[in-house]
């Protein structure tokens, strides 16, 4: 390892060791550990083009990766050799592990779940492609200004991405614009635009670098570099104006998940990724199959939410114009290839283009759409239309495109098939099917808690880190005094240690005896943070009022991201930061309650935070949250659960037992009830004198006093468009929280009910998940040696 690591800073990176940066040697580490990776990386396409297995293709506008180095080792079994290397080279690992900046290409839940996938088909020996963007901007870059969100283009590209291999051959031209000709019954389209499509590779090498998987990344490129004639004239803008333009769609992550939808570039960079993918998984069809006809027997394509949608009349396309099939035939074809998976019933993020759009953008992919849709007609009178008032809604559009559709959560896939497909669902009844969500216990639990992971393993072995039911094992040690000690001595030691992160980052002190009160994910509404800090101040209001009392003190901790132009999250935002600066400095409370809102959350934050958790926040507006699944991390850690009966919280608490959640509020069949009552907000807020006091400090500018009116507009929405039902919820979470400053007190009882926690969530991990896609959706199995069989 040690002479890899300087073979590779000497003749890649060429430096010479004395000279050599924190920068360099992690590229040289990196580029080390991803020669490790080769061999099984090769040996599974070869094991692959072997068995004829299916090959699986998911799709995603998002992965949300984070950082590879400490994942990559510890897949590898390499951990303790690079870290000995490292020191033996008179390097800091945990520097070196620390300069690497995230791969963030991804907004949030969503794009998470597809990097735990991309680990969970590699470690299950499933031959599964990746497909997406290849940003050079990933999600923005979060500061605060005097508690104000602010904003900055992210740049991980400009240092070298070490993992990837560039592939200058694997080109494909994507089409915009122009027209369609029909003749002889024969439909050609001719572009106005072409952007080419080049992929850059990374491999996803799973648990013990068994099997190796591709995340193929599509970078947008100009289909000529540049215009000569141009230059020459000396009219260099123009020069380049081509170039820059093909490059814009692969310039920039969308940081929304709500608004802002229907923009031009977006549906750009969908269909960019989407027929690129198309085309390739197509081409290396094609190379082994001469029967298009055998497609669905040799492909399976995941849809990630709708952003792929189109293709389902992309695929149509090649197969009719293409290879000749009739549109009819095209579309039964295609389907058998299509799974769409559903992440929201969010009315305002179910996307749709106005047809205008996309007939000026995808002139024949409209034309098909028109097909699909009134063949769905025909066969199915009174169908719901793909095509409504202009508008081309690309949930119907994936549905019925679809044989498999499935929510994210037992709950959410009742909700989908009763709420936004009910209709769809009476005629395809047994098309929608649940996959609960999960995560990946390499990253969530082996790599970023050593501390618990370590203690695991030395009582059960690490049978556990790829089969994570074996936690159960666990709970046989609940009687076992010295274990538990050992158990609370590791969330400790995580406690400790963020304490420090925390002066250093936030200059704020914590005792790390305090309760770790955690609310991590995009600040949302309905996510409620809201919520969250109005019980902090009436939890600081009774402090106040009684400071002898025997109070749980707590340290609340807050990170997220509000979407640039989602106003009312980031005034959330910068009331949280308000907020905050009030209570840590006030001496009356210095020892009970603390608040805390590092900037910048990412995937390498919560690898901090959770670890160190007691208790995590999952208190969405009942029917809303479609799964969740920081809400799994957190309980796998040993956190405890305060929240709602929405997404996944449901089937954790199943799973955990209802002793062990903390649980409250409305359920979402409730929710829907008390929305059609008029004025239930000024009724609750009537009803509750602690939050009415609440509501007018803020008001009346208690936290920010240099600009009192601050909030005048956020309050006043609380009390006459409260959707999320902050109000209502409010009490009953608030009793909640006195019950978990309870639970809190008897150190013992909660640590026995953390490790409960802890033991009870193996079923969460995503390689049952992808087992269960494998099975009821895709068809496929692993084909790797030693798992072959075992799994589907
Ligand atoms: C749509 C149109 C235009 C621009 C952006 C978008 C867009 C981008 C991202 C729409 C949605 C998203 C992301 C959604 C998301 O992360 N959903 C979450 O998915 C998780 C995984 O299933 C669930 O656990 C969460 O409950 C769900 O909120």
């Amino acid at each position: 390892m040690k002479s890899e690591i300087l073979r590779h800073l000497s003749y890649s990176l060429g430096k010479d060791a004395p000279h050599a940066s924190t920068y360099d040697w992690r590229m040289a580490l990196s580029l080390t550990l991803r020669d490790r990776i080769v061999d099984p990386w090769f040996e599974s396409t070869r094991a692959t083009y072997q068995s004829g297995v299916k090959r699986v293709y998911y799709l995603s506008m998002e992965f949300l990766i984070g950082r590879m180095i400490e994942d990559m080792a510890a897949n590898l079994g390499l951990t303790k050799v690079v870290q000995e290397a490292l020191a033996e080279l008179g390097q800091d690992a945990a520097i070196i592990f620390h300069d690497e900046p995230d791969a963030a290409l991804g907004n949030g839940g969503l794009g998470r779940l597809a990097a735990c996938f991309m680990d969970s088909l590699a470690t299950l020996g499933i031959p599964a492609y990746g497909y997406g963007i290849r940003y050079e901007h990933g999600l923005f870059e979060q500061s605060f200004l005097e508690g104000r969100q602010i904003e900055k283009a992210e740049t991980w590209l400009s240092q070298r991405f070490a993992w990837e291999f560039e592939r200058p051959e694997v080109r494909y031209r994507i089409a915009f614009g122009g027209y369609v000709d029909h003749h002889d019954g024969k439909a050609e389209w001719h572009p106005s635009d072409i952007v080419v499509a080049q992929a850059f590779d990374t491999p996803v090498v799973g648990w013990q670098g068994k099997w190796g998987n591709t995340l193929r990344l599509w970078s947008a490129q100009p289909e000529n570099e540049f215009d000569l004639e141009s230059f020459n004239r000396g009219d260099y803008l123009a020069a380049s104006r081509s170039e820059a333009l093909a490059r814009t769609i692969s310039r920039v992550l969308y940081p929304d998940d709500t608004t802002d939808a229907g923009k031009e570039l977006r549906l750009k960079q969908e269909y960019f990724f989407t027929a690129a993918s198309i085309q390739d998984l197509l081409r290396r069809f094609l190379t082994d199959h001469d029967d298009i006809h055998e497609l669905p027997n040799a492909v399976a394509i995941q849809l990630n939410d709708t952003h792929p949608a189109i293709a389902g009349p992309e695929l149509v396309r090649i197969l009719a114009d293409d290879h000749g099939l009739p549109l009819d035939e095209a579309i039964t074809l295609a389907r058998r290839c299509l799974g769409y998976t559903n992440h929201t019933l969010l009315p305002e993020a179910l996307e749709s283009w106005h047809e205008g759009l996309l007939g000026r953008v995808l002139p024949r992919h409209l034309e098909i759409i028109r097909v699909i849709d009134d063949l769905q007609q025909q066969q199915y009178p009174g169908c719901p239309r793909i095509l409504q008032h202009g508008e081309v809604r690309m949930g119907e559009l994936a549905f019925i495109m679809a044989h498999k559709v499935n929510g994210v959560s037992a709950l959410h896939t009742e909700l989908v098939k009763d709420t936004v497909f009910a209709d769809l669902h009476r005629i395809h009844p047994s098309r929608i099917v649940n996959q609960t969500n999960g995560i990946t216990p390499r990253r969530w639990l082996h790599t970023c808690n050593p501390n618990l992971s370590d203690l695991i393993t030395r009582e059960i072995g690490d049978g556990w880190v790829a089969n994570l039911e074996q936690l159960k094992l666990l709970k046989e040690r609940s009687g076992d005094r010295a274990f538990l000690n050992d158990f609370q001595a590791a969330k400790r030691q995580n406690k400790e240690r963020l304490a420090n992160w925390i002066a250093d980052k936030c200059g704020v002190h914590v005792d790390p005896d305090a309760m770790f009160d955690v609310q991590i994910k995009r600040i949302h509404e309905y996510k409620r943070q809201f919520m969250n800090i109005l019980e902090t101040i009436a939890l600081w209001n009774e402090m106040r009022d009684n400071p002898n009392k025997d109070w749980t003190p707590r340290v609340k901790i807050f990170g997220g991201k509000a979407a640039r132009g989602y106003d009312v999250a980031k005034q959330i935002v910068r009331l949280i930061n308000d907020v905050a600066k009030i209570i840590n400095a006030d001496p009356t409370t210095s020892d009970l309650l603390k608040v805390v809102f590092p900037p910048n959350y990412n995937v390498t934050m919560a690898e901090g935070l959770i670890p160190a958790a007691d208790l995590s926040e999952q208190i969405s507006t009942a029917g809303k949250e479609a799964s969740g699944t920081g809400n799994m991390k957190f309980a796998l850690n040993g956190a405890l659960t305060i929240g709602t009966l929405d997404g996944a919280n449901v089937e954790i608490r199943e799973h955990v037992g209802s002793d062990n959640f903390f649980l409250f509020g409305l359920t979402a069949s409730e929710v829907m009830e008390r929305r059609t009552q008029h004025g239930y907000a000024r009724a609750a807020i009537a009803a509750s004198p602690r939050l009415e006091r609440v509501l007018g400090q803020i008001f009346d500018g208690r936290f920010s006093p240099e600009e009192t009116g601050r909030y005048h507009a956020l309050i006043g929405t609380l009390y006459d468009h409260d959707y999320f039902l902050v109000t209502c919820d409010f009490d009953s979470y608030f009793d909640a929280q006195r019950r978990a400053d309870e639970a809190y007190r008897n150190t013992d009882g909660w640590t026995a009910m953390a490790l409960r926690n802890t033991a009870s969530m193996g079923w969460f991990s995503s390689d049952r998940t992808t087992k269960g896609y494998a099975r009821d959706i895709w068809q496929a199995e692993s084909a790797e040696p030693t798992v072959l069989g075992k799994t589907a």
